[in-house]
């Protein structure tokens, strides 16, 4: 069998001058491909001095990680991938309780995280049997490249087949806890290389890379980009809206969740002239609003290209990038809709009766291709639930598709906020605050906000007797839960509304608060 491990699809991409410039930082480091090449080796040969024995579960090592973002926590995924090792990335954002169960759920063998976090996440990782807690800075400190500059800058990437697994990455869910997706090698290289095609990257293309780096658009769709194309990224180590315009003359692609855009808008810096030298500007993660689809336009001269993806698909549907129509005969980028399904991939609108809908009709959004996940990590229950007999996964999003083949994203049949490109599940918020002390039973509703696109609003019925301060619970909420999953509101109240069935009206909730952020009519 021929290598499929997906570091070596990569590294066969990086460019014969290997002393020119891969990565360009914001705080004024540059990395060389052979940088990245020999920091990758040492790293991968570092996991694989740990001789881990084999578990039973039959899944490689797992390297859990919690580390803000770095080139070095890049690094890090691309040996783990090198080393044959499965990358389970974590949002810094997390807490110990969210940390608790990702870890007690994925076993890893390794687990890196900041050097301030040793102390709990330690305790946690070695509660859970884990038994290699690294740390990593982002300033270059920490154990893991301590440990790692000891060992040789050469290594032979590990053989794995499409079907081996590469990466898990935990969803939340409307009911229980999160489940971890788990994704192939050959689910993310398929995905990378036709979008290298659909996309058009060329010769010379930079990529600003300004988002996370633990979720699927930061780590997958991003840096999978830029790689396989052997782009230099500059690398932005939070996102600031100035520096990133201040960046565009030097670059072609950036990637960005809606509420880049947004911020960016704000800014008098963004103009047709500073937009220029631009070749790509690609939005996803969250609906993008038409008025920021038009503003984008009307002051850049580009027009974003929406494409839609999942955690448990990486991408899925996009707009066109080509002039030429060359994939569905069409060029145009429709604001408002998400375009094609990507070559490979099969869509389908359902109804509730799992027939197809006429083409302009709303329906459950099913999908299948080689960029589908697998199963979640030791869930085959769930798993069964979320896909058909025939082999489609249920995405739980809402939508349709028109004549000419264009989807639109209506709505969610999964009760899910999305914020600043964050997923945000009601029923796990829920969850918490029913635990804390005076509480009887809680909301959580999404209202449209002018920065994150949609925030958290919290409605909390106390107990018979029970007194409830609103800044209390959400401070006390603030200690377990990861900050963008902060309901931005509270309101207590005597009662839920519910209908004749006992279930409660969210429905109403959103309309009720729909106005809090933004005025009436918009
Ligand atoms: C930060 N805050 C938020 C969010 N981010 N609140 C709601 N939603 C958010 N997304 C709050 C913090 O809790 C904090 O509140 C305050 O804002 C400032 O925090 P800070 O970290 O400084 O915020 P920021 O740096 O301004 O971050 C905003 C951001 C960030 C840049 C928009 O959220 C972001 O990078 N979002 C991108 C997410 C992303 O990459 N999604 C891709 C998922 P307080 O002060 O009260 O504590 S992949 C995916 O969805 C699929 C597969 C796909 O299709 O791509
Ligand atoms: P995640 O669980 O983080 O992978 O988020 C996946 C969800 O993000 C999808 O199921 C959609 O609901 C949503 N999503 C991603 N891209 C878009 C988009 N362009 N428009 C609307 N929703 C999107």
């Amino acid at each position: 069998m021929t290598q499929q491990n997906l570091f070596s699809a990569l590294r066969d991409a990086f460019p014969a001058d290997l002393d020119g410039i891969a990565v360009e930082t914001d705080n004024g480091l540059n990395y060389s491909w052979r940088d990245l090449d020999r920091a990758t080796a040492m790293v991968a040969n570092l996991l694989q001095s740990l001789e881990i024995p084999e578990r039973d579960d039959g899944a490689p090592p797992r390297v859990a990680v919690q580390v803000e973002k770095s080139v070095e926590a890049m690094v890090l995924y691309l040996a783990t991938l090198r080393a044959g090792f499965v990358f389970l990335p974590l949002n810094t954002a997390y807490q110990s309780a969210e940390i608790e169960y990702f870890i007690g759920n994925a076993q890893p063998a390794v687990v890196v995280c900041g050097g301030g976090n040793f102390n709990w996440v330690s305790k946690i990782a070695f509660k859970a049997g884990t038994r290699h807690v690294f740390t990593l800075d982002d300033d270059r400190g920490g154990s893991l490249l301590e440990r790692a500059a000891h060992c040789s800058d050469r290594q032979t990437p590990v053989h794995r087949q499409a079907d081996d697994l590469a990466a898990i990455l935990y969803t939340s869910g409307t009911t229980g806890r999160s489940k971890g997706a788990m994704l192939s090698h050959g689910n993310l290289l398929s995905n990378a290389v036709m979008l290298k095609d659909y996309w058009g990257w060329q010769k010379g293309d930079v990529l600003i890379h300004a988002l996370p780096i633990f979720h699927v658009h930061g780590l997958f769709v991003a840096i999978h980009g830029a790689l396989l194309n052997g782009s230099k990224m500059l690398w932005h180590g939070k996102f600031d809206p100035k520096r990133v315009i201040a960046d565009l003359p030097r670059a072609s692609v950036f990637m960005g969740v809606p509420t880049l855009y947004v911020r960016m808008l704000g800014e008098a810096a963004l103009t047709r002239e500073q937009a220029a030298h631009m070749r790509l500007f690609i939005s996803g993660s969250a609906p993008l609003l038409i008025e920021t689809f038009h503003d984008w336009q009307a002051r850049t001269g580009h027009t974003i290209l929406e494409r839609y993806g999942m955690s448990e698909t990486i991408m899925l549907t996009s707009n066109p990038y080509r002039a030429d129509g060359r994939y569905q005969g069409q060029s145009e980028r429709r604001g408002g809709t998400v375009g094609f399904p990507l070559p490979g991939v099969g869509l389908r609108v359902l109804d509730d009766e799992g027939a197809a809908v006429p083409v302009g009709e709303i329906g459950g959004i099913q999908v299948r291709g080689p960029n589908v996940f697998s199963g979640y990590w030791q869930m085959p229950e769930k798993t069964k639930e979320e896909f058909t007999a025939d082999g489609f996964f249920k995405t739980g999003d809402v939508g349709k598709q028109d004549e000419r083949g264009y989807v639109t994203i209506v709505g969610r049949s999964k009760d899910l906020i999305i914020s600043g490109g964050y997923n945000v599940y009601p029923a796990e918020i829920e969850g918490y605050v029913n635990e804390l002390a005076g509480v009887a039973e809680s909301a959580v509703v999404g209202v449209p906000h002018p920065d994150f696109g949609e925030v958290g609003v919290l409605v909390v019925i106390p107990k018979a007797g029970a007194t409830l301060d609103a800044e209390r619970l959400i401070a006390d909420l603030k200690a377990k839960l990861a900050n963008f999953k902060i309901p931005k509101r509270c309101f207590i109240a005597a009662e839920l509304p519910r209908n004749t069935m006992g279930k409660v009206q969210k429905n109403l909730l959103r309309d009720q608060h729909k106005g809090l952020f933004v005025p009436a009519g918009v």
